[in-house]
């Protein structure tokens, strides 16, 4: 039983990767289609993480303006090497497989080199992609290869396995064509490789069965970075399919001796909620579990919620916004400015049905949440939304005249609307545990949209939670809320947010 902090980091950040550095420890995690991208986190003693950055601050790292939704970020490695840090990533249906580089963690970073194959023709064609070195310092990119959709036989696996480079980072150069190492216990998708040499032996650790269920973490050791491997006998080593534990989908780990010597695996889970615990608000978020090492091989314990406090957040937007702050396919300073100590949002003619919408927002790190916001809209219009991607959205939305709440469920929409003639108006978003239906609970949790118009509030609607969780949104990303403008000017003069794992 970890005594630590279960989520470790809450909300949506998936695909964690970590590395120990003078005594701080750096989580790095994905981002998808979210600009700034790729957040890291630092700490000390393994309990509080502090948000120091992020690898993508500027136009170009990522190719993450144009991807499709689900494209871009995915999966980051992070590693410290001959004095820099290291981080590798695929920008997925974006730039490709990226390294970037930085003397700090906390930025800046470099541009992103695209790792190219032998002849130069093309980025290197994989996801989850891990970067070690060996004691001659030869730079190994070990990463699950994948398969063009219109190659497949519908019968033959979409991924070719774990695959391995080794890579000229001087060039950013394969010097040589992939071969294919150890790939699991037959499981499907084979990803997020990692190589450690740990007492003399090669650990190639990897996620196996999917990011969903059946997710599971296998190793296997070796002589040498390049193998062969042999598998543990206790694969998988973790996994919470078919268990009735609270997190569920735990796989996609990364190794660290934690601040007390013992070693510590950091991976992805969700907090599935319902009569059959179904639907995951906020998507995958980063655990921990304690790992234990005998005759050579690592256990890895399965991982116990411990939930964090509550948290408040109060935003003054007289300061400059902090690193949690978000926006699609853009930078939250190309859809907003601060200005008299209000947020300005100034509206471009899209939507949040659009892919570049006029938005900027924070994470849902608590299955139990409330935002309220203060806004003036007589130059605009624009309100507070919860969003999973340009399909799956719920907003509550003024004018001036009125108030409006709307549900955007995959193509289907339901909107309720009451009177409101103010320029300033409340708005509250807030998830809450369902209301217990006769026969069982039923879904994860419930929107109440409301606003407060001249101190009267307007109770609007209530929404099933469901229809915004990763197993519906088949997403890979979680739960952002946010402020938006659709038309003129938005100012937001209050912001706060509080929630609890309750
Ligand atoms: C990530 C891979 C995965 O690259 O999803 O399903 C991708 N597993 O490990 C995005 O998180």
């Amino acid at each position: 039983m970890t005594t630590l902090h279960n989520p470790l980091v809450n909300g949506f950040h998936p695909d964690p990767s970590i590395v120990a550095v003078d005594g701080w420890y750096y989580l790095a995690t994905s981002t998808f289609e979210y600009l700034p991208g790729i957040p890291i986190h630092r700490s000390k003693d393994f309990e509080t993480w502090e948000l120091i950055g992020h690898v993508a601050t500027r136009p170009g790292q990522l190719g993450a303006e144009s991807v499709p939704t689900g494209g871009g970020a995915w999966a980051p490695t992070i590693r410290h090497h001959d004095g820099r840090f290291h981080l590798v990533i695929t920008d997925a249906m974006g730039r490709g497989m990226l390294h970037f580089t930085a003397d700090d963690a906390a930025g800046p970073w470099s541009d992103g080199d695209l790792i190219v194959m032998a002849d130069g023709s093309e980025s290197v064609f994989g996801i989850d992609p891990d970067i070690a070195w060996d004691a001659d310092g030869t730079c190994y990119i070990t990463f699950s290869g994948l398969l063009l959709s219109g190659d497949l036989d519908p019968n033959a696996p979409t991924h070719l396995g774990i695959q391995q480079v080794r890579v000229d980072l001087d060039t950013h150069t394969a010097l040589e064509a992939p071969r294919s190492l150890w790939s699991g216990t037959g499981l499907m998708f084979p990803e997020a490789p990692h190589l450690y040499e740990i007492d003399g032996s090669w650990y190639l650790m990897i996620a196996e069965g999917g990011t969903e269920r059946g997710h599971a973490i296998s190793i296997a050791r070796g002589d040498g970075p390049e193998g062969p491997f042999e598998g543990a006998p206790g694969n998988p080593l973790v996994s919470a399919r078919s268990t009735p534990r609270p997190i569920q989908n735990t796989g996609h780990g990364d190794l660290v001796v934690g601040p007390d010597g013992r070693w510590l695996c950091v991976l992805l889970g969700v907090r599935p909620r319902s009569g059959t615990r179904a639907f995951s608000a906020l998507g995958r978020e980063t655990f921990v579990t304690e790992v234990t090492w005998r005759d050579g091989w690592p256990g890895i314990a399965p991982v116990e919620l411990n939930p964090r406090p509550g948290t408040r957040v109060d935003v003054d937007f007289s300061a400059p916004l902090d690193a949690e702050w978000i926006s699609v396919r853009r930078f939250p300073d190309e859809v907003c400015r601060r200005d008299d100590g209000r947020l300005v949002l100034t509206a471009d003619g899209s939507t949040l049905a659009d892919a570049r919408p006029v938005f900027v927002g924070r994470r849902q790190e608590h299955l139990t949440n409330e935002v309220t916001v203060r806004l003036d809209v007589s130059a605009g219009t624009g309100g507070l939304a919860v969003r999973y991607d340009e399909r799956f959205f719920v907003e509550i939305e003024a004018d001036g005249q009125s108030v409006t709440a709307r549900a955007h469920i995959g193509g289907l929409l339901q909107e309720w609307t009451a009177a409101a003639a103010s320029n300033v108006v409340d708005l509250h978003l807030a998830s809450r545990p369902p209301q217990a239906a006769a026969a069982m609970v039923t879904t994860s949790d419930e929107f109440h949209l409301a606003a407060t118009v001249d101190g009267t509030r307007i109770d609007l609607a209530r929404v099933d939670g469901r229809f915004l969780s990763s197993e519906v949104t088949e997403s890979f990303t979680g739960r952002v809320i946010g402020v938006y403008a659709v038309s003129g000017e938005v100012a937001v003069s209050s912001w706060v947010a509080e929630g609890h794992d309750g």
